[in-house]
C-alpha cells in the first residue's frame, strides 16, 4: 500500500494528471490528454471554440467533464493503484466561469453514465468565456467607475479590472443574457467547476483563483460588498464560499470510487488557479523567486509577504497557496505566437531552434511586436504583428524577433516588481527548448533554472494534496520533488546587446501604442 496524492490541471488546451508517492518522494505518473485530439467531436482548437469575433473567447464545460471521464478510465486501464489515493486537489486555467441552473446532480451521479449523460443540461450557458477573451471593455470600466479608479480598484481587489477577470465576464452575461443568468443558481470558476465534480457537491472558490475575479477584497479574503454590487444584481447568492487553499471539501464523490476504483476516503481538497499552484509546484515558498510559465499564455510570478499593488495596473497581486501573496504578469501572446510563427514558416520545433541558433542575439536590430492575439501586457485591443527593420519572409529573423520580443517585454513589464531576481525558475510546454531559455536568460541577465516535470500546476496540486492531508511544512513536502535540475547560464556579451536592444523595443512599442493599436 502506498501514499499516492493526485493533481489535476484543466489547462487551456489539456487535462493533465501528476500523482506523487509522497514516500519514495517520486513522481510515478505523469500524463496529458490534448482536448483537440482527444474529444475532437466538440470541435476546438487550440482547446477554444472558433468564434466571428476574435475578443469572444469560449470553451465548452462539458468537454472539461468528459476529458476527466477519459482521463479516469485511461488511468485504470493503466492499472494505476487509484485505491491508495490519500488526496486529490487540482488546478485550473484562471478567471474562466462555468454558469448552472443547478448542482443538485453532483451528489448523485450515476456511475453506469458517463459525466456528460449525467450532468446533462444543467448549465444556463453552455459555454464559458476563458482567460483569453477580451470581449468586456465596457463592463470593465464601469465596474472600474464605479469603484473609484485604477488604483482604487487595485487595492481592493488586488488587480485593476481586466477583461478577462470574472466580475467583468459576470456583468457582461448579465446584461446581455438578462434570463439566461436569472436562470443561474451557480457561478463556479473552471477550477471550483472541476472540483465540485471531484467532490460532489458545490466546491468553493481559494483565495488565489479568487483574486483574478475582482470580486474578492485582496486584503480581508472576503467577497467585496461594493464590487459585487456593481457587478450583476444577486451575485452573492450565485458564488461558492471562499476558502483557504489547504480547504478540505470532503472525501471524494462516490462515482470516481465505483465507476474507477478511486480510494473511499481519499480527500477532496479545493483547487487553485494553474499560476498559484505553480507557486508551489516550483517550490517558490520564499520571498524574492521569480518565475516564468511559458504555457499557452506566458506568466512572470513571484511571491511577496505583503500585499503592493502595481501602480500602472498591468499586474496582479493574488493570494499563494502558501497564504502569502504572490504577483502575476499575463502576457497573451506566449506560446500561441510563438508556434504562429513556426507555423507560418513551415518549421517544427527542431527547425525552430535551428532558426534560433543560426541567428545573432539581438537579431541585427530586427524586432516584432507580436500582437497575433489581442494582448494583455501592454493592453493592446486589436490584435496586429509590427515588423521594425524585420522583413516577413525573413523566417530565421522573425523566430528570433518573437522569443526576443516577449523576453524583452517581459523585462520592461516586471520592472514595477522591484525584484532583480537572482535566478529565474521557468515551467510550461517551451520550458523544454534551450534556445528559448538563453534568450530569457540573457535578457534577464539572470540564470534560468529547468524541472524535471515540465507540468508545474499539476504538481503542485498534487503537492497541495499532500500537505493539506499530512498537515506538513512547505519545506518538508516539497524537498527532492520540486527541486529544479539545470539551468542556462547567463552570457555577459549577450546581455550587453540587450540593455540596447531593449530600449530600441521599448521605443518601438510606444510608437505602436501611441498609435492606439
Ligand atoms: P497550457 O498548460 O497552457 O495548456 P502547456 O504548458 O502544456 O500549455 O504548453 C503547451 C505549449 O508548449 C504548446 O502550445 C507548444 O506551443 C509549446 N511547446 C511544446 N514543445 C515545445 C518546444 N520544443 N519548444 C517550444 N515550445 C514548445
Ligand atoms: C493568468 C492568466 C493565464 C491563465 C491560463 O492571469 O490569465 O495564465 O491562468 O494559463
Amino acid at each position: 500500500m502506498s501514499n499516492l496524492y493526485l493533481g489535476l490541471d484543466a489547462s487551456t488546451q489539456s487535462l493533465s494528471a501528476i500523482i506523487i508517492d509522497i514516500d519514495t518522494r517520486k513522481v510515478v505518473y505523469d500524463v496529458s490528454l490534448n482536448y483537440d485530439e482527444t474529444l475532437p467531436h466538440y470541435g476546438t482548437q487550440n482547446g477554444v471554440l472558433d468564434h466571428p469575433d476574435p475578443k469572444i473567447v469560449h470553451s465548452p464545460p462539458l468537454m472539461w467533464a468528459e476529458a476527466l471521464d477519459v482521463l479516469f478510465e485511461k488511468m485504470k486501464t493503466e492499472g494505476i493503484p487509484l485505491g491508495d489515493i490519500r488526496a486529490i486537489s487540482g488546478s485550473g486555467q484562471q478567471h474562466g466561469s462555468v454558469y448552472l441552473k443547478t448542482a443538485e446532480i453532483l451528489s448523485n451521479l450515476d456511475p453506469s453514465k458517463s459525466l456528460v449523460e449525467n450532468l446533462g443540461d444543467i448549465f444556463s450557458r453552455d459555454t464559458s468565456p476563458i482567460w483569453m477573451d477580451s470581449s468586456t471593455r465596457a463592463e470593465c470600466d464601469e465596474i472600474c467607475d464605479a469603484l473609484g479608479g485604477l488604483q482604487a480598484t487595485a487595492s481592493a481587489t488586488g488587480s485593476t479590472t481586466f477583461e478577462r477577470f470574472t466580475g467583468p465576464q459576470i456583468r457582461k452575461f448579465y446584461k446581455t443574457q438578462p434570463d439566461a443568468y436569472n436562470n443561474t443558481a451557480h457561478i463556479m470558476l473552471v477550477s471550483s467547476f472541476m472540483a465540485s465534480l471531484i467532490a460532489g457537491k458545490v466546491a468553493p472558490i481559494d483565495h488565489g483563483d479568487g483574486a483574478g475575479m475582482n470580486l474578492m477584497d485582496i486584503q480581508t479574503r472576503t467577497y467585496h460588498a461594493a464590487a459585487l454590487g456593481t457587478t450583476a444584481p444577486d451575485l452573492s447568492h450565485r458564488l461558492p464560499p471562499l476558502a483557504e487553499s489547504r480547504a478540505i471539501i470532503g472525501t471524494v464523490n462516490p462515482y470516481f470510487v465505483d465507476k474507477y476504483g478511486v480510494n473511499p476516503n481519499a480527500q477532496a481538497l479545493v483547487w487553485s488557479g494553474d499560476n498559484p499552484n505553480s507557486v508551489i509546484g516550483l517550490g517558490l515558498i520564499r520571498e524574492g523567486l521569480v518565475a516564468i510559465s511559458l504555457g499557452t499564455s506566458d506568466t512572470y510570478f513571484g511571491t511577496m509577504r505583503n500585499c503592493q499593488t502595481d501602480p500602472r495596473g498591468e499586474g496582479h497581486v493574488f493570494v499563494s497557496p502558501t497564504g502569502d501573496y504572490m504577483t502575476l504578469i499575463c502576457f497573451k501572446n506566449g506560446s500561441l505566437a510563438r508556434e504562429a510563427v513556426r507555423k507560418s514558416h513551415g518549421l517544427d520545433w527542431n527547425g525552430f531552434s535551428h532558426a534560433l541558433q543560426s541567428t545573432p542575439p539581438g537579431n541585427n536590430g530586427k524586432i516584432m511586436l507580436p500582437y497575433f492575439e489581442p494582448e494583455i501586457v501592454p493592453n493592446v485591443l486589436n490584435s496586429g504583428v509590427h515588423r521594425f527593420d524585420l522583413d516577413e519572409q525573413d523566417a530565421a529573423g522573425n523566430c528570433r524577433a518573437v522569443v526576443e520580443a516577449q523576453m524583452m517585454s517581459m523585462r520592461i513589464h516586471s520592472e514595477w516588481m522591484g525584484v532583480r531576481p537572482s535566478a529565474i525558475y521557468v515551467t510550461g510546454g517551451a520550458s523544454v527548448n534551450p534556445e528559448i531559455l538563453q534568450i530569457m536568460a540573457d535578457v534577464q541577465n539572470c540564470p534560468v533554472h529547468q524541472f524535471e516535470v515540465t507540468n508545474s500546476a499539476a504538481l503542485g496540486a498534487a503537492l497541495r494534496a499532500a500537505q493539506a492531508h499530512l498537515n506538513a511544512t512547505w519545506e518538508d513536502i516539497s524537498k527532492g520533488i520540486a527541486d529544479p535540475i539545470s539551468g542556462s547560464a547567463v552570457n555577459p556579451t549577450n546581455t550587453a546587446v540587450y540593455d540596447e536592444l531593449v530600449k530600441k523595443y521599448a521605443e518601438c512599442e510606444q510608437t505602436a501604442l501611441g498609435n492606439k493599436l
